[in-house]
């Protein structure tokens, strides 16, 4: 797992801000646990345990249930109290859950936020209440790592729909008439996939996007948006890059019930690597996948522990992440999501 993730280069030097809160995260630990006074911190020792926040966008599809499992489960192999909230889709929800974190005095918030902005409250009020935040799997706009965050830990969701885009050329020779389907509105991957995308197609002019459309990541949205798109453009449909694989899922469902041959005369290329994905790339009704990683939690705990002892952390840890396709899906569906 280790392996997956690899730092910036450039190490970035914590501003005085965060390094303050280090240190208070420290004093606040050696109080609680009755450790010695004046020390350096780190060591937890016999400590209380860590109460650790965990803001969820929603918990709906695959990729969020693994998200979930794997924070969960890395704060109980470190014996931290992993404090879960799930905003259900909802970003002024997930701004109150946020609020509900930094009342309870949790000592450190992991947020998936739902959309690129909208968090300045919170965030604010958590540094001024002394808790670190961590971006995890979306970005925010408008905001500063090493002053208002700690760092983001996720993809480069530009890279991944450049990678779709390239794939999607080379298979086509550069024709292709394309449907894609939208992550949630706002959200920093459903921008970045979309302008990866639309970067590595421009070089071919036969490759065009008759139509964009917001699928919101989930499996029945893309089928529902995909039905209408199949009434509307018919035969000029010959691929489908979907932002997430649940709507890559839908959307071949949609294509089977208009007898449109997902994987044969429409190609299916989408984001995300989870295992029923692999699984219709190995029936041949999808064709390829970008991977995204979704077990955060031995990153994210890594990156609060070094954060914990005071080491430099980069303003952001980029994932590595695979590419699946018929040549080697079926090798990886065991181990997939
Ligand atoms: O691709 C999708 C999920 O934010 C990277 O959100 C994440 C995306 C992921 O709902 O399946």
């Amino acid at each position: 797992m280790k392996s997956l993730i690899k730092g910036r280069r450039g190490v970035f030097c914590l501003v005085l801000a965060f390094a303050l809160l280090g240190a208070s995260l420290a004093g606040c630990r050696k109080q609680e646990g009755g450790g010695g006074a004046g020390g350096t911190g780190g060591a937890d020792g016999g400590a209380k345990k860590m109460r650790v926040g965990f803001s969820q966008t929603e918990t709906d599809g695959p990729w969020r249930i693994a998200e979930t499992n794997s924070m969960q489960d890395e704060a109980k192999k470190r014996g931290y109290e992993l404090v879960f909230t799930n905003a259900r889709g909802d970003t002024a929800t997930q701004v109150s859950n946020l609020e509900d974190l930094i009342a309870q005095r949790v000592d450190a918030i992991f947020l998936a936020p739902r959309e690129s902005k909208g968090f300045e409250g919170p965030l604010q009020a958590a540094k001024q209440a002394g808790i670190p935040v961590f971006l995890i799997d979306r970005e925010l706009e408008g905001v500063k790592a090493g002053d208002d965050y700690v760092t983001f830990i996720g993809s480069n969701f530009i890279e991944e729909g450049k990678r779709a885009g390239e794939w999607l050329a080379k298979q086509t020779s550069g024709k292709a008439g394309i449907v894609e389907l939208l992550g949630t509105a706002g959200s920093s991957v459903a921008n970045d996939r979309h302008q990866g995308f639309a970067d590595a197609i421009k070089a071919h002019p036969d490759m065009k996007i008759i139509t964009a459309q917001d699928g919101n990541f989930t499996r029945a949205q893309g089928q529902k948006v995909m039905e209408s798109l199949i009434q509307a453009h018919g035969k000029s449909i010959t691929a489908v890059y979907t932002h997430n694989d649940e709507m890559a899922l839908g959307a071949i469902q949609a294509l089977k019930a208009a007898n449109m041959n997902p994987g044969k005369d429409v190609l299916v290329v989408s984001v995300d690597g989870q295992k029923s994905a692999l699984q219709a790339i190995v029936n041949g009704e999808m064709n390829a996948t970008v991977e995204c990683n979704p077990r955060f939690g031995p990153v994210a705990f890594d990156t609060l522990d070094k954060f914990k002892r005071k080491e430099a952390i980069p303003p952001k840890i980029i994932n590595e992440d695979r590419f699946f396709d018929s040549a080697n899906a079926q090798q990886f569906v065991g181990e997939a999501f």
